[in-house]
């Protein structure tokens, strides 16, 4: 059945956006006229203000598009005065009904609501056809479930809608062309700007089966929906595979392909079916993420002959810092036995770690340190800044113990901007100057570990960090000039690519 509204789906500087993507197909198996806009792209560790004619193009498309309903896409609480921003000179010029989804909005619904019109909370693959499909036949939209509608100072507010079901929402479309648009710089280019990329990103699975890490948006969102099905979701093999079938047909130069779950499902039925069908009808290669908590040799080695190229692995901090602020029981052994495993299946490791936050001690540096320096080689390390997001466990603690303030929180902070990749050259105290260029020479192969620890033995760098920061520096874009060597190699490396990752005054280690 064909609707009349014409609804616009704004992406704020992300071109793979799975939030628009689901929305926008939802609404178009509904028979709406959906057009999607891809304004701007993300900058590692840049995301700079919209220029004045990127804002007139989007107010023209909207108007040349005879758009009813203009819906922005809030992912991360770092958007929030820019989505202010363009939903004040959207409303102006065209006086539209502004409706605000994502992850912000659920997390912030009453400081959301008091800007856009209509606001969405959780997730909403069908809640978001029932709501314009209300709108669409002149019924009421204030009852509409997981929607908070506003009409002056009144606001409705409603109950969320129970979880979907993974199997039976539709694939994030990729053969809508006509009605998908770039807007970046002068330029607003009709056509999916992804569907040429080399990395495709899919998730598995929705929700976290571990869910209490007291920084994730997962502490916000499991208890949102407590009697409303299970957090932890995850899809069939078959719908997985058969996403690729499709994509592969559309999306004709994926060269790897990233799951993006918070981890991914290592279950033993699950993983045993999914390599083997992996294997014979999609064959590219893949990475995962996963927990220490999880790995074990048999399922990775599974995964390893399937394709698995890469695996990440959050570590976070310390046993202390990860016990005691992240609420993650994940002991030091159990991430030095976890990357053990990796070595046995032959499979590069990504280890995380989250930097700058405002409690680990000295003490706590030193003994990851050791544990970084006890772990098998080679392994890559990416650091990640702290990003406090509003209403999470640990803001909550954190403002309770003084330890942060208001306006330390994303939303107000935009912190997820700046350092979301930890950069050598961000200012910060002498002796994080000195860790971080430890930390970076550590899964430097061409560098004996022999040497790091005189490095560390040395009185003179606690005093004077700065050449060994140049040197961390140097060894970085080596190993960074390496790694772009490789993916060329590959045919990974784009313009894109480059554009987002390469950004010489924020240069984030490797
Ligand atoms: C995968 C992922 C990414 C991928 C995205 C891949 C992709 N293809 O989209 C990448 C790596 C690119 C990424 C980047 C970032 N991310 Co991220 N990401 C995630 C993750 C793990 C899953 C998101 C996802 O795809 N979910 C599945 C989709 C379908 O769900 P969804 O996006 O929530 O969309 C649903 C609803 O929200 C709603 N909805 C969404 N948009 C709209 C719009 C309208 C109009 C309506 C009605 C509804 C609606 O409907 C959708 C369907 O149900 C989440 C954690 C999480 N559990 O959500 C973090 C998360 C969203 N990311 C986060 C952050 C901070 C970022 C970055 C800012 C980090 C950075 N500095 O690089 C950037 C921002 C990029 C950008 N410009 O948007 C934070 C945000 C927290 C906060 N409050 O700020 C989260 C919550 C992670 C966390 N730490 O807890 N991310």
């Amino acid at each position: 059945m064909s609707r009349q509204l014409s609804i616009a789906v704004i992406s704020l500087y992300a071109l793979e956006n799975n939030g628009v993507r689901h929305v926008a197909s939802s609404l178009r198996e509904a028979g709406f006229s959906v057009t999607e806009i891809y304004f701007k792209d993300w900058v590692n560790n840049n995301f700079p203000w919209p220029d004045e004619i990127e804002v007139i193009n989007l107010i023209e498309l909207l108007r040349e598009r005879k758009i009813d309903v203009v819906g922005f896409s809030v992912r991360a609480s770092a958007f929030h005065r820019m989505a202010k921003y363009l939903t004040e000179r959207v409303r102006h010029a065209l006086g539209l009904p502004i409706l605000w989804g994502g992850m912000h909005p659920t997390f912030m619904p009453d400081l959301c609501i008091q800007i856009a019109d209509y606001i969405s909370i959780g997730e909403v693959d069908h809640a978001v056809v029932d709501f314009f499909t209300r709108m669409d036949d002149g019924e009421d939209v204030t009852t509409a479930p997981s929607f908070w509608t506003r009409r002056g100072q009144t606001i409705y507010r409603n109950d969320l809608a129970p979880l979907v079901n993974l199997d039976e929402i539709p694939f994030r479309d990729f053969h809508t062309a006509q009605d998908k648009f770039h807007v970046e710089g002068t330029a607003v280019t009709q056509g999916d700007p992804f569907i040429t990329n080399p990395e495709y990103t899919l998730l598995a699975s929705r929700g976290c089966p571990y869910w209490t890490c007291t920084f994730c948006s997962n502490t916000v969102t499991k208890p949102l929906y407590e009697g409303l099905g299970k957090n932890f979701r995850l899809r069939s093999v078959e719908h997985i595979i058969q996403e690729m079938e499709y994509a592969m047909a559309l999306c004709t130069n994926i060269k790897v392909v990233r799951f993006d779950d918070e981890v991914f499902p290592i279950r033993k039925v699950w993983i045993k079916e999914f390599s083997e069908k992996w294997a014979e009808r999609v064959g590219i290669p893949f990475e995962v993420l996963v927990d220490p908590r999880m790995v074990s040799y048999e399922p990775l080695k599974q995964l390893k002959d399937a394709g698995m190229r890469a695996i990440c692995m959050g570590i976070q901090a310390n046993d202390r810092v990860n016990r005691d602020f992240y609420h993650r029981p994940v002991s030091n052994a159990q991430i030095v036995e976890a990357q053990k495993v990796f070595r046995q299946v032959g499979i590069t490791s990504n280890l995380q770690l989250i930097w700058d936050d405002p409690f680990s001690t000295e003490e706590d540096k030193d003994e990851l340190f050791r544990m970084l320096m006890s772990l098998e080689r080679p392994f890559e390390l990416y650091l990640f800044g702290l990003t406090i997001y509003p209403r999470t466990h640990l803001a909550r603690k954190l403002l309770r113990e003084g330890l942060i303030t208001e306006a330390d929180i994303e939303g107000v902070n935009t912190h997820a901007f700046k350092q979301f990749r930890v950069d050598l050259g961000f200012p910060r105290a002498k002796a994080d100057r000195r860790w971080l260029a430890l930390i970076v020479l550590m899964n430097k192969g061409f560098l004996p570990k022999s040497t790091i620890w005189k490095l560390y033995e040395s009185d003179y760098f606690k005093d004077n960090p700065d050449p060994l920061v140049a040197f961390a520096q140097a060894a970085n874009l080596v190993k960074m000039a390496g790694v772009a060597g490789e993916m060329t190699l590959r045919g990974e490396m784009t313009p894109l690519l480059i554009k987002r990752w390469v950004n010489p005054r924020s240069l984030v280690t490797m």
